[in-house]
């Protein structure tokens, strides 16, 4: 009677020994174990049926039966040590980086060349003493014109110098706004400085772009006069050029400054001899100044029997250039990032 359950055990271990050798991974084994060796598996079946041996057989039978389990749950362990490890070498190996391998790069980020600009130009008025200010990019004729002394007439007013919104409204063309603004909200003595964007209905060519930064500046006080505003223009340029410079006032025109001048300096590339940038003459033009015409100051209700201030405009894009040798304003608007990066 214990011979055919002997035999039918005996089997059994050799089935469940080839199919643990046939199972190739850690949920198979566990799939394996459920079913010879769980709760209701099939060796838990076969130590059931000992209990229908004969007495005397059933020692034996129970003895074979648990040293059969013990022997399958040993070479189980080691199977499961042996596929652990396999998929955890096979888990390893897919997400391997190769340390060999050159790096992408680390594209290091960096402010636009004319925000750095502005920057310095900002740093050395403040450390003249100068305050900043700013004001609306979308102005009214009042801010941009009529306060300047710009009559309702005068060309700069045309279409095609200035872009008006439908809402009446118009892009400020100059930042000279922002201290007509400053002036009806403040009294002499001041000096400041108003940097931002204006707008200028221009064909965009390589010294023409339709939007362009300015920083203007304006100082009003008692006996200002255009000694302080050279000796301030000269100050700024030298500490911008980083050089000692030849500064030249040239006498010209604005409605909102008299008198009025433009101001050159010694040329940057030939030091005066004459060249291709300064077209022979020595100088370039860098910007634009005057002492604030009294009408001016008379619109903002400050006495100009009493004070007096000079003001002076100049554009980042233009200064930067001559610092640079870029030849067109255009560059700094397409973000050709070996452009941008190829300046300080
Ligand atoms: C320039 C040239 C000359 C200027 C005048 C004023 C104000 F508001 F005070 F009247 N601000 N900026 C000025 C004077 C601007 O730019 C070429």
């Amino acid at each position: 009677m214990v011979e055919p359950f002997v035999e039918g055990i005996e089997r059994l271990e050799r089935e469940a020994a080839s199919e643990l050798a046939a199972a190739a991974s850690v949920a198979a084994l566990e799939a394996w174990r459920v079913r010879f060796l769980g709760k209701n598996g099939i060796l838990t079946e076969q130590l059931k049926r000992i209990g229908t041996l004969g007495t005397d057989e059933r020692p034996r039978a129970g003895q074979l039966v648990n040293q059969v389990k013990k022997r399958l749950e040993d070479a189980q362990a080691l199977r499961r040590a042996a596929l652990a490890l396999a998929e955890e070498e096979a888990r390893a190996a897919a997400e391997a980086v190769d340390v060999t391998l050159p790096g992408r790069g680390a594209g290091v980020a960096a402010l636009h060349p004319l925000s750095v600009a502005l920057r310095r130009i900002e740093d050395i008025f403040t450390g003249l003493g100068f305050l900043l200010a700013d004001g609306p990019e979308v102005e009214d004729e009042f801010h941009n014109f009529e306060a300047l002394n710009i009559p309702a007439h005068h060309p700069a007013r045309a279409m095609h110098d200035t872009f008006y919104l439908e809402t009446g409204g118009l892009l400020r063309t100059h930042t000279s706004t922002v201290q007509i603004r400053f002036m009806e909200q403040h009294r002499p003595p001041f000096q400041i400085i108003a940097p931002g964007r204006v707008y200028r209905s221009d064909a965009p060519d390589p010294t023409h772009s339709p939007v362009f930064h300015q920083v203007e500046g304006l100082v009003v006080g008692e006996e200002v006069h255009m000694g302080h505003l050279k000796a301030t223009l000269t100050a700024f340029l030298e500490a911008f050029f980083g050089r000692r410079l030849a500064v030249r006032l040239r006498p010209s025109y604005f409605p909102f400054t008299e008198p009025s001048a433009e101001v050159d300096i010694g040329c940057l590339l030939c030091q005066g001899v004459g060249c291709r940038v300064c077209k022979g003459t020595g100088y370039v033009e860098v910007l634009g100044c005057g002492l604030v015409h009294p009408a001016v100051l008379t619109r903002v209700d400050i006495d100009p029997e009493r004070y007096s201030g000079f003001a002076f405009g100049m554009g980042v894009e233009r200064l930067l250039m001559l610092k640079e040798g870029v030849a067109d304003v255009r560059l700094f608007y397409e973000n050709d990032v070996r452009f941008l990066s190829s300046i300080r």
